[in-house]
């Protein structure tokens, strides 16, 4: 439960994104009207995106060589602050303005996590294979650990620190936001999603392997439920939390 704002930490990582970096982290440090700290970390780029993130004297900067995107989330998490963490791509394709109110329902609803859900965006910018592949991802995940959230891929979430400290995250690399779905689930957190845009990249290479990805993501689904109790479990946290919602 989040229900007041000491300092909020936003944790960004980044490799090679120095077409996209700069307009995300300005933003966010123009728009996000509470106490924060805005910390990216990266892997290694060898595009200019280190020393954009230099030069802007209000991120800091936190190095993490070993790749992974979960890899890169649980550094930058380790490393936070705040009472609540706020985590989003550094690639320009999460409509960062909409921060506050991530932050804003999470307060109001007392929330574990709130999710930027991109699935009833107007402009439709997701690819095909991706909405597929996020929609059976999602169909899969609520079915069994009772839950209605509409995109569980979203990497724009603001979320307790209390509450992700007392979750074991193993994954390193994109299954991380599953996992983390998966294990907030158990413990019966409160999840809510408030509807967000998405934009295409303008800039670089997305580092999604749709194939190997899809397989991890499936894996950490499926071994989450192995044990019978969880999926009884989670039926006992949605009934207390659906008037929350
Ligand atoms: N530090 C670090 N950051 C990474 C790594 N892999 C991806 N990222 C960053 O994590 C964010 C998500 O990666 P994306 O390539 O956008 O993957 P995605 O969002 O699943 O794919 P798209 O939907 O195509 O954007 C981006 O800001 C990447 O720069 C990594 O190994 N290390
Ligand atoms: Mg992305």
């Amino acid at each position: 439960m989040t229900s007041k704002v000491d300092l909020i930490s936003v944790v960004i990582p980044t490799l090679n994104e120095a077409g996209n970096i700069l307009e995300a982290v300005t933003t966010i440090e123009k728009e996000l009207a509470y106490p924060k700290e805005i910390i990216v970390v990266d892997g290694n780029s060898t595009d200019g995106t280190i020393e954009i993130v230099k030069d802007a004297s209000f991120c800091r900067l936190i190095m993490e060589p070993r790749l992974g995107y979960g890899i890169a989330l649980r550094t930058g998490i380790k490393n936070a602050k705040g009472n609540i963490i706020v985590m989003v791509d550094g690639d320009g394709t999460y409509e960062v303005r909409h921060i506050n109110r991530l932050v804003e329902r999470m307060i109001e609803k007392d929330a574990d996590m709130v999710l930027g859900t991109r699935m009833y965006d107007p402009q439709k910018a997701m690819g095909l294979m991706n909405f597929i592949g996020n929609k059976v991802i999602t169909f899969v995940y609520d079915f069994f650990y009772s839950q209605f959230l509409s995109d569980t891929q979203s990497g724009f979430r603001a979320i307790s620190h209390e509450a992700i400290d007392n979750v074991e995250l193993k994954e390193g690399d994109m299954a991380f936001a599953t996992e983390m779905l998966v294990q907030f689930a158990k413990e019966g957190y409160n999840m809510v999603e408030i509807p967000t845009t998405y934009k295409a990249r303008k800039y670089g290479k997305s580092k999604l392997k749709p194939f190997k990805s899809g397989i991890e993501i499936f894996s950490t689904m499926f071994k989450g439920f192995l044990n019978a109790d969880t999926v009884r479990t989670c039926q006992k946290h949605w009934k207390e939390n659906r008037f929350k919602r």
